[in-house]
């Protein structure tokens, strides 16, 4: 047994990454708008304005869609596209786009996938404090009642956040993704606590308005853990490795930080007591509202670190061998972290689980055949999914695969240094040509992965 019949073979991208037309059509301005503008912030001064021109060329890539045999397309919808100043006064424009990309896309036969949060937080918001202040909550409700009221007579699955550990972590404790900003632990903390309230009452609001049952979940990532060798105490020193507390200087980078309190109920003891004395006020309330259930899980996944368990009876990361192999974004290939993740997530939450990220950058260019051939991309996906294969076999309720990304697109603060399409784009003249892991691809969405090891 493999993947499930109605498996939901996709790809994903996000509106910032993709979309342009940065000041079309009424949009307001993110704080990404702002970010990329700052001389020194994003690589070679590159911004999201133009990127792979979707807004303008939609049709266009849906049809790629369809060629490529996509079942499922999972995007994002950028708040500020929709709501101009994050709250108030709707932007029709906006929303007509997004109607017409899910109409094309349901009329290819693909089915959407809308991610509320992919980080575009409104200018405006943040102005006023952004995640910080406690009023978010129901700024990002009333965002989800906009998107839900809008879209689900024709729109099922909504993933509320997208990352949190990375544009809480990496745009407000380490100061590399917008706004760029090294806040107190405090602070942190107390906008991690917000961000999932956030989510909660988006739950909530996405439910309400729905126009008929919906499926919803949030979409966070980690550095996956799995065990170095098949030993059953490495493979629990692995799943302790996962879901135990990072360090002060790494925190937002827990997985039991955020998904915990979403599924359980509840902050990990072990981090109340790891980081007591940087913690909000957390009311009974607070986590009723963050615990709202949702009916999936997605996962990010792209890479993990091997643990195995150490003579004292704690879990050890074991280090790499020299030339481990990599992908060009430095990323280490450790294809175990698709069969392990979905396994200990499953194991912990129970929920039927999506792979709502999963890829890799390498060095794409045009051959002098006019192809762009990327072995190391199909070779890389082959080994992932063989792996994903093996988890759905031994009884993981996966539902999904998301490969990121559909085409090449803006990589933030790497700009477009970064490939991780299985469509290349070239970004003078916004052609697409068709890698050879996307032919690669349609034959496994045809088998169903019968084709995989
Ligand atoms: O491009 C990003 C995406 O926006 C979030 N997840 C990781 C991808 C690759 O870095």
């Amino acid at each position: 047994m493999g993947f499930r019949k109605d498996f939901a073979w996709g790809a994903a991208t996000s509106a910032y990454q993709i979309e342009g037309a940065a000041g079309e059509d009424g949009k307001g301005m993110h704080i990404w708008d702002v970010y990329t503008k700052e001389p020194g912030k994003v690589y070679e001064g590159h911004t999201g304005d133009v990127a792979c021109d979707h807004y303008h060329r939609f049709r266009e890539d849906v049809a790629i869609m369809k060629e490529m045999g996509l079942k499922a397309y999972r995007f994002s919808i950028d708040w500020s596209r929709v709501l101009p100043e994050g709250k108030g006064k709707p932007n029709e424009a906006g929303l007509a786009f997004y109607d017409h990309l899910v109409d094309a896309l349901l009329e290819a036969g693909i089915e959407p996938y809308i991610t509320l949060y992919h980080w575009e937080l409104p200018y405006a918001l943040y102005l006023k404090g952004g995640w910080m202040n406690e009023k978010i909550v129901e700024w990002f409700g009333a965002y989800a009642a906009l998107v839900s009221e809008r879209f689900s007579d024709r729109v099922t699955h909504f993933f509320t956040l997208n990352e949190p550990q990375c544009f809480v972590g990496l745009g407000f404790l380490n100061g590399e993704h917008a706004p760029g900003l090294k806040a107190p632990l405090r602070d942190t903390f107390q906008m991690a606590h917000n961000v999932l309230k956030a989510h909660g009452r988006a739950v909530q609001m996405l439910r309400l308005y729905a126009r008929k049952p919906i499926e919803v979940g949030f979409a966070p990532t980690c550095t996956m853990c799995y065990p170095a060798t098949d030993d059953p105490k490495d493979v629990e020193a692995a799943r302790q490795q996962l879901f135990s507390m990072e360090d002060l200087g790494n925190w937002t980078w827990n997985v039991a930080w955020w998904s915990d309190p979403v599924l359980l109920g509840h902050y990990p003891e072990e981090g109340l007591q790891k980081y007591e004395a940087y913690l909000p006020k957390i009311t009974d309330e607070d986590m009723k509202l963050i615990s709202e259930p949702i009916d999936i899980y997605g996962q990010n996944i792209y890479n993990g670190k091997a643990v195995r368990m150490g003579e004292d009876g704690r879990p050890l990361v074991v280090g790499r061998y020299a030339g481990f192999p990599k992908t060009a974004i430095q990323w280490p290939v450790t294809p175990q972290c698709l069969y392990w993740g979905p396994k200990f997530l499953y194991e912990r939450y129970g929920k039927p689980l999506y792979i709502t990220e999963n890829g890799m950058s390498a060095h794409d260019s045009v051959s002098l055949d006019g192809k762009v051939h990327d072995p190391s991309r199909i070779d890389f996906l082959a080994r992932y999914l063989g792996e994903l294969k093996r988890a759905a076999a031994d009884g993981v309720d996966v539902r999904g695969y998301f490969q990121w990304s559909l085409m090449d697109n803006f990589e933030w603060a790497c700009g477009y240094s970064e490939r991780f399409g299985l469509v290349f784009v070239d970004f003078n003249t916004q052609e697409r040509i068709w890698k050879d892991s996307a032919y690669w691809y349609r034959e496994v969405i045809r088998q169903n992965g019968e084709n995989l090891a």
